[in-house]
């Protein structure tokens, strides 16, 4: 951009989600509050940020925000999560698609660069589970990765044959602590903390030795920017790249949160352990590391202890 000339705006779809509601301050503190823009279908109890209320199945809407607040470029996270997608797989099929179509569609037409996120559940039960290669097997048995899989493609699709500058990566599950996460199988991994918290007790819906690859929010956060940032020429995978940071055992977790709290756990698996069966243990994900640099930086015991005490403090509020 030269000086003086005017920013295009950012837009962020799910801006009160899990990683949507971290996203937004980091894009306010890089770029400027004035220069982003946050969109979900809940209105949120407050924003610091200009918000839309819209369903992002509605293209006409979608295109309407995109013209009226000169968006630049969309960071596009609306989505229905694994768990919730088995229980209504039309309506994970519905959201997570047309509003990715119609995503790709404006970009098309407006060149604006898009990020979305894949995930592991894009992989599936005949998919290596022991340092997942970047191209391997991709037959996810779940909506949601049904979704990943062919929303991967369509990216690749559009960058292809439209040009769209188009970023992706395979996220792992996320365990963050500002926005509790919805609907997700991962996602016993933040329900831990709050229970273990709140109750003394958690009842996990994982066995204790299911093994998923993980990352702390910090991390994701800093690798979608780091990927937006990229020199074009640097980004060599235009479906989705794969991210890793940790990998642990369910019970691994609780006992790194056992040194900071006393609780009690009883493994009780339920739906969700056959989706978490038919996931990669552990990532390659050294395209991503070599293309354009990237590192993770917590490992299990920094981010168990970061994500307890930042808990706590909130919890007590
Ligand atoms: C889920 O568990 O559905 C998500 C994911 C791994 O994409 N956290």
């Amino acid at each position: 951009m030269k000086r003086g000339e005017k920013m295009q705006k950012i837009l962020i779809t799910g801006s009160n989600g899990q990683i949507g509601s971290e996203l937004i301050e980091e894009l306010a503190k890089k770029y400027g509050a004035k220069n982003v823009v946050g969109l979900d279908i809940v209105e949120p109890k407050e924003s610091k940020y200009e918000f839309v209320k819209l369903d992002a199945t509605d293209f006409e809407g979608l295109k309407k925000v995109v013209e009226k607040y000169d968006i630049g470029q969309i960071y596009h996270l609306v989505s229905l999560l694994s768990a919730t997608g088995e229980k209504n797989p039309d309506l994970a099929w519905h959201v997570n698609m047309s509003s990715l179509k119609h995503v790709l569609d404006l970009a098309k037409e407006k060149q604006l660069m898009v990020f979305w996120p894949s995930s592991i559940a894009a992989f599936g039960p005949t998919t290596p589970r022991e340092n997942t290669p970047q191209r391997t097997i991709l037959e996810p048995n779940t909506m949601y990765g049904v979704t990943k899989v062919s929303g991967e493609l369509l990216c690749n699709y559009y960058f292809i044959k439209y040009g769209v500058d188009v970023r992706s990566v395979r996220f792992p599950g996320l365990i963050s602590w500002k926005t509790p996460p919805g609907g997700g199988t991962t996602d016993y991994a933040v329900a831990i903390f709050y229970e273990a918290i709140e109750k003394g007790y958690y009842k996990c819906f994982v066995r204790e030795d299911t093994v998923l690859p993980m990352m702390y929010m910090p991390d994701a956060i800093r690798a979608i920017v780091e990927l937006m940032q990229a020199k074009k020429e640097k980004i060599k995978i235009r479906t989705s790249y794969n991210l890793a940071a940790i990998s642990f055992k369910a019970k691994d977790l609780e006992l790194e949160l056992k040194k900071y709290i006393d609780f009690k756990v009883d493994y009780e698996p339920d739906y969700r352990q056959k989706i978490a069966d038919s996931w990669p243990k552990t990532i390659d994900d050294s395209a991503a590391r070599k293309d354009w640099g990237w590192a993770h930086k917590y490992d299990l015991a920094a981010m168990t202890k970061d994500m307890y005490q930042n808990l706590v403090k909130k919890l007590k509020k």
